[in-house]
């Protein structure tokens, strides 16, 4: 804590994302800088099980690390919802895009019409305490006929979200932080973070 000219400011710890996907830790440092928080990446081997539910995986990664020198962790799981797919590849994203990749989701998806979707999020957040806490984060959209665009990462070029004419690959960064289904669980988790 220091005061400053009467007003108390008050410091938290340095703020840490475990995670060996560096897209995404960008994002979450591009939209907490312009919250002035800072962030470092944790580079930790965590072991992320599969499971139907993205709060189980997010919890037991965050569980997973063992190094104990870093109060304020967080994880974040995320993963594209196809409708028609009934949930895949969900919490097996990861799998599906190093696998069958935007182009075998686009032959999944040949000839259907519903082409609804949604991208989630979930953060789990450990503190101090070792007390866990999970935020959560969705945009829906749908399934565009082509892949389209080179930035972002992972299903950004066949993703469109709602409201919106363009893909999450034809997004700057700023744009798609914007809707985002992680900056939205970001967001949800700051708001409880400041307050904390
Ligand atoms: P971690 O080390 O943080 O777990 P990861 O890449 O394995 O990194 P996830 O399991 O959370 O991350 O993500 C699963 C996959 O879902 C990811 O590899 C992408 O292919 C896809 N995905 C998740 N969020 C995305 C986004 O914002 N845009 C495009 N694809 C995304």
């Amino acid at each position: 804590m220091r005061v400053e000219g009467g007003i108390v400011i008050l410091f938290k710890d340095r703020l840490y994302m475990a995670t060996s996907n560096r897209k995404k830790f960008d994002e979450i440092k591009k939209y907490l800088s312009t919250h002035e928080i800072n962030i470092q990446i944790l580079k930790t081997d965590l072991i992320e099980i599969q499971n139907d539910s993205l709060d189980e995986i997010a919890k037991s990664s965050i569980l997973s690390i063992k190094d104990n020198s870093h109060n304020n962790v967080f994880v974040e799981d995320s993963g594209l919802f196809i409708d028609s797919l009934d949930g895949f590849p969900g919490p097996y994203s990861s799998f599906a895009f190093r696998t069958i990749g935007c182009e075998g989701i686009l032959r999944l998806l040949n000839s259907c019409e519903n082409r609804r979707a949604e991208f989630k999020s979930s953060i789990a957040y450990r503190d101090s305490l070792g007390n866990i806490m999970i935020f959560h984060g969705g945009v829906k959209g749908i399934i565009g006929n082509k892949s389209v665009g080179l930035d972002g990462f992972g299903f950004d070029p066949i993703f469109i979200p709602d409201d919106s004419k363009i893909s999450f690959g034809l997004m700057s960064m700023e744009e798609k932080n914007r809707i985002s289904h992680r900056c939205k669980a970001i967001e949800h988790f700051l708001n409880w973070y400041l307050d904390n």
